[in-house]
């Protein structure tokens, strides 16, 4: 099965997070990620195994995150899958800690993958016709997390749907 571990927004946020994707796709066209869609991905895990999903189920069941606070300023965007983005204009040193800490753990579970540079961004379009900002409410949004997902992507016709498998307790 197909696994990211992920921050998920909660109600307010994913609200808050939804209407920039409206105005997103007013402006943009493409594909409008669903609310119940949104998330920042810390890690992408791609296939694994029955026996390793049980074994990270377990872990992050038992996983420690530290408390922080990720402000979302700035509009972004990846050309190739033509991703427009929300997330902050200057890295995040909380995020990319966790997000090492996230991968040492995960070698340890023998899995590979973890990228070279991480760009912590909440995806609201794909396929989008235009990836200019111009005209779209400047971000300014503040994510408090203390806990991550592990989730996983099923593939549909139309898109992904996520199932949360496990979450870590609450700091
Ligand atoms: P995204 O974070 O840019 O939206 C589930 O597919 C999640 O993992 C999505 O959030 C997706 O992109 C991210 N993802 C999918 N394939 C990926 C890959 N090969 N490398 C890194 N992240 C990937």
């Amino acid at each position: 099965m197909r696994l990211f571990l992920a921050l998920v927004p909660p109600p307010e946020l994913r609200e808050q997070l939804g209407e920039l994707a409206d105005a997103a796709h007013a402006n943009c066209g493409g594909r409008r990620i669903p609310d119940e869609s949104l998330h920042l991905t810390l890690a992408f895990l791609g296939e694994v195994s029955d026996v390793q999903a049980t074994e990270l189920v377990d872990w992050v069941r038992r996983l420690t995150v530290p408390p922080g606070e990720w402000r979302l300023d700035g509009w972004g965007h990846f050309r190739r899958p033509g991703i427009l983005w929300v997330g902050g204009q200057s890295p995040d040193p909380a995020l990319t800690a966790l997000h090492g800490h996230l991968w040492d753990a995960l070698e340890g579970f023998d899995l590979t993958g973890r990228p070279t540079c991480f760009v912590p961004h909440v995806s609201l379009l794909r396929r989008a016709r235009r990836l200019e900002a111009h005209g779209l409410p400047a971000p300014d949004l503040v994510w408090g997390y203390n806990r991550v997902d592990l989730v996983r992507s099923i593939t549909r016709d139309w898109g992904s749907r996520y199932v949360s498998l496990a979450r870590s307790p609450q700091n």
